[in-house]
């Protein structure tokens, strides 16, 4: 596999995490991860957006390569020969002496690879079992920044009872789950958080309330409690992997009928006629 390393492509041998990378010791960075469908960038100009966003939130310089990313990241598409896939791009402080203040001059260290990737079809189309589970995470979570560990563990727990996503709850407050917005339908009200720093603003959650307009759903961008949730006709689920997936079941309880509902069978179908259009046959 080849790294793109700020501006030079190396083999993985030879892309080197330096022991004391403020990324490896503090979790001081931040990411994003972009769709690869049919050797086209999906959302390229968003994903962008946000990382220097939060490359600006967490005073992290943009490094050196920054203005021939775009380039550089198609070189990697091109020598990985993969059409389907992801690339997950990286940005750390960089390198300095151990102190929790940042370095004086800091030289941040960009990382990006892609991977190979099939759309998780089984289960965007039969929908995923979900748990809740308190959101213990830090309180930016809007930055798109390396710590991750809340997630972590919250998709462990997930797992470990047999479901595939963690929907997280703060206070008693559905914020989003630990690698995807949640989305839900009553009525026809569809129901999110609102974006401030207590969720991440997803890219796919973006296009959904774009395709909304298309749906004879009304966008309703307000918190709502579990106890709302749990009497939900539909939920579902948005991320750069999953797309719309269906959430059928939380906590072992039956959402709607425990089938993927119309409407979001209806907003999958959007999105799929929005990935026709991008993609030339
Ligand atoms: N919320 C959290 C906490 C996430 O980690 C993600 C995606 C999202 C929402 C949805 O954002 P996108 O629509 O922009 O993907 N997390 C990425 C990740 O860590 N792996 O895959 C996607």
């Amino acid at each position: 596999m080849n790294i793109l390393l700020n501006d030079e492509i190396v083999s993985r041998e030879n892309a080197m995490v330096d022991i004391e990378d403020r990324g490896y010791q503090f979790g001081d960075g931040i990411y994003e991860m972009i769709r690869i469908y049919d050797g086209l960038l999906f959302e390229w100009e968003a994903h962008l957006e946000r990382l220097v966003r939060s490359a600006k939130e967490l005073m992290i310089p943009l490094p050196k390569g920054m203005e021939v990313l775009q380039k550089n990241i198609h070189l990697l598409m091109k020598e990985s020969g993969v059409l389907n896939g992801s690339v997950y791009i990286q940005i750390t402080r960089g390198v300095s002496p151990r102190t929790h203040h940042f370095p004086e001059i800091a030289d941040p260290v960009l990382t990006a690879y892609v991977r190979e990737m099939e759309r998780p079809l089984e289960q965007i189309r039969n929908g995923i079992k979900a748990i809740t589970t308190e959101d213990i995470r830090w309180l930016r979570v809007d930055i798109k920044s390396l710590n991750l560990l809340g997630n972590v563990l919250a998709k462990q727990k997930a797992v470990e009872q047999g479901a595939s996503e963690a929907i997280l709850v703060r206070g008693d407050i559905v914020t989003e789950a630990s690698s995807s917005n949640v989305f839900a339908i009553r009525g026809q009200e569809c129901f999110t958080h609102p974006t401030n720093q207590f969720i991440l603003n997803g890219i796919t959650r973006q296009v959904v309330v774009r395709l909304l307009e298309s749906t004879n759903l009304t966008l309703v961008e307000t918190p709502f409690t579990k106890e709302a949730l749990m009497e939900m006709d539909e939920v579902f689920i948005t991320n750069t992997g999953l797309e719309v997936c269906p959430v059928i079941e939380i906590d072992e309880q039956l959402i709607g009928d425990g089938i993927p509902g119309y409407y979001t069978t209806q907003l999958q179908k959007a999105f799929e006629a929005l990935l026709l259009e991008l993609i030339p046959q």
